[in-house]
Protein backbone atom coordinates (compact mmCIF):
# COMPACT_ATOMS: atom_id res chain seq x y z
CA UNK A 1 0.00 0.00 0.00
CA UNK A 2 2.85 2.41 0.79
CA UNK A 3 4.34 1.52 -2.28
CA UNK A 4 1.33 1.79 -4.23
CA UNK A 5 1.57 5.37 -2.51
CA UNK A 6 4.54 6.62 -3.27
CA UNK A 7 4.63 5.69 -7.01
CA UNK A 8 0.74 7.23 -7.43
CA UNK A 9 2.88 10.49 -5.69
CA UNK A 10 6.17 9.85 -8.63
CA UNK A 11 3.37 10.08 -11.29
CA UNK A 12 1.46 12.98 -10.37
CA UNK A 13 4.57 14.87 -9.99
CA UNK A 14 6.25 13.76 -13.37
CA UNK A 15 2.43 14.82 -14.59
CA UNK A 16 2.58 18.18 -13.48
CA UNK A 17 6.10 18.82 -13.86
CA UNK A 18 5.68 17.97 -17.84
CA UNK A 19 2.79 20.36 -18.17
CA UNK A 20 5.01 22.89 -16.30
CA UNK A 21 7.40 22.77 -18.51
CA UNK A 22 5.89 22.63 -21.66
CA UNK A 23 6.55 25.61 -23.97
CA UNK A 24 4.25 27.90 -26.12
CA UNK A 25 5.87 27.94 -28.98
CA UNK A 26 5.92 32.07 -29.53
CA UNK A 27 5.09 33.12 -33.18
CA UNK A 28 8.29 35.61 -33.47
CA UNK A 29 7.42 37.87 -36.25
CA UNK A 30 10.47 36.83 -38.71
CA UNK A 31 11.88 40.31 -40.14
CA UNK A 32 12.87 39.59 -44.21
CA UNK A 33 15.30 42.51 -43.92
CA UNK A 34 13.34 44.06 -46.73
CA UNK A 35 13.83 47.96 -46.75
CA UNK A 36 9.88 47.68 -48.54
CA UNK A 37 7.47 48.59 -45.92
CA UNK A 38 3.89 46.71 -46.68
CA UNK A 39 0.82 49.79 -47.79
CA UNK A 40 -0.16 51.43 -44.94
CA UNK A 41 -1.69 55.03 -43.46
CA UNK A 42 0.53 54.90 -40.47
CA UNK A 43 4.18 55.36 -41.42
CA UNK A 44 7.62 56.00 -39.83
CA UNK A 45 11.08 56.68 -41.27
CA UNK A 46 14.18 56.70 -39.96
CA UNK A 47 17.45 58.69 -40.96
CA UNK A 48 20.29 57.17 -39.42
CA UNK A 49 23.93 56.67 -40.91
CA UNK A 50 23.17 58.87 -44.08
CA UNK A 51 20.24 56.71 -44.96
CA UNK A 52 16.64 56.63 -45.09
CA UNK A 53 14.99 53.26 -43.43
CA UNK A 54 12.86 52.10 -45.18
CA UNK A 55 14.04 54.18 -48.29
CA UNK A 56 10.92 52.43 -50.21
CA UNK A 57 7.66 53.00 -48.72
CA UNK A 58 4.20 52.38 -50.17
CA UNK A 59 1.47 54.51 -48.22
CA UNK A 60 -2.12 55.49 -48.58
CA UNK A 61 -3.25 59.16 -49.76
CA UNK A 62 -3.48 61.31 -46.26
CA UNK A 63 -1.10 59.62 -44.15
CA UNK A 64 1.44 61.16 -42.08
CA UNK A 65 4.61 60.07 -42.15
CA UNK A 66 6.63 60.66 -38.99
CA UNK A 67 10.50 61.34 -39.75
CA UNK A 68 12.98 60.63 -37.40
CA UNK A 69 16.45 61.72 -37.46
CA UNK A 70 19.06 59.63 -35.63
CA UNK A 71 22.00 60.33 -37.64
CA UNK A 72 25.02 62.97 -36.34
CA UNK A 73 23.62 65.57 -38.70
CA UNK A 74 21.22 67.22 -39.91
CA UNK A 75 19.23 65.87 -43.05
CA UNK A 76 15.71 66.54 -44.99
CA UNK A 77 13.46 64.51 -46.51
CA UNK A 78 12.79 66.42 -49.94
CA UNK A 79 10.46 65.22 -53.11
CA UNK A 80 12.57 65.93 -56.35
CA UNK A 81 9.67 67.40 -57.83
CA UNK A 82 9.18 69.92 -54.35
CA UNK A 83 5.69 68.08 -53.65
CA UNK A 84 6.89 67.73 -50.24
CA UNK A 85 9.67 68.78 -47.58
CA UNK A 86 10.20 68.04 -44.38
CA UNK A 87 13.04 71.14 -44.61
CA UNK A 88 16.25 70.26 -42.79
CA UNK A 89 15.69 68.00 -39.59
CA UNK A 90 18.45 68.51 -36.67
CA UNK A 91 20.13 65.61 -35.63
CA UNK A 92 17.72 63.87 -32.93
CA UNK A 93 14.97 65.56 -34.19
CA UNK A 94 11.65 64.27 -35.63
CA UNK A 95 9.60 65.85 -38.57
CA UNK A 96 6.89 64.42 -40.68
CA UNK A 97 5.61 64.25 -44.41
CA UNK A 98 2.00 64.96 -45.13
CA UNK A 99 1.19 62.72 -48.30
CA UNK A 100 -1.86 63.88 -49.87
CA UNK A 101 -1.45 63.83 -53.37
CA UNK A 102 -1.32 60.03 -54.99
CA UNK A 103 1.64 58.94 -57.02
CA UNK A 104 5.51 57.92 -57.09
CA UNK A 105 7.49 60.28 -55.76
CA UNK A 106 11.11 59.78 -55.60
CA UNK A 107 13.34 62.25 -53.01
CA UNK A 108 16.59 63.39 -51.38
CA UNK A 109 18.44 64.85 -49.09
CA UNK A 110 18.68 68.37 -49.45
CA UNK A 111 22.86 68.74 -47.82
CA UNK A 112 23.27 65.32 -49.40
CA UNK A 113 21.83 64.37 -52.32
CA UNK A 114 22.92 61.07 -53.01
CA UNK A 115 20.65 59.82 -50.26
CA UNK A 116 17.64 58.96 -51.99
CA UNK A 117 14.38 56.78 -52.06
CA UNK A 118 10.73 56.38 -53.34
CA UNK A 119 7.40 56.64 -51.59
CA UNK A 120 4.47 55.83 -53.42
CA UNK A 121 0.97 57.14 -52.43
CA UNK A 122 -1.86 54.88 -53.50
CA UNK A 123 -5.94 56.22 -53.50
CU1 LIG B 1 21.26 64.21 -45.32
Amino acid sequence: MKKFLTISLVVALAILTSGCSKQSAADTPTDSGTLESPISDQAQLTIKDFQFQPNKLVVKVGTVVGVANQDKVAHSITADDGSFDTGLIDKGKSGSLTLDQAGTFTFHCTPHPFMTGTITVVD
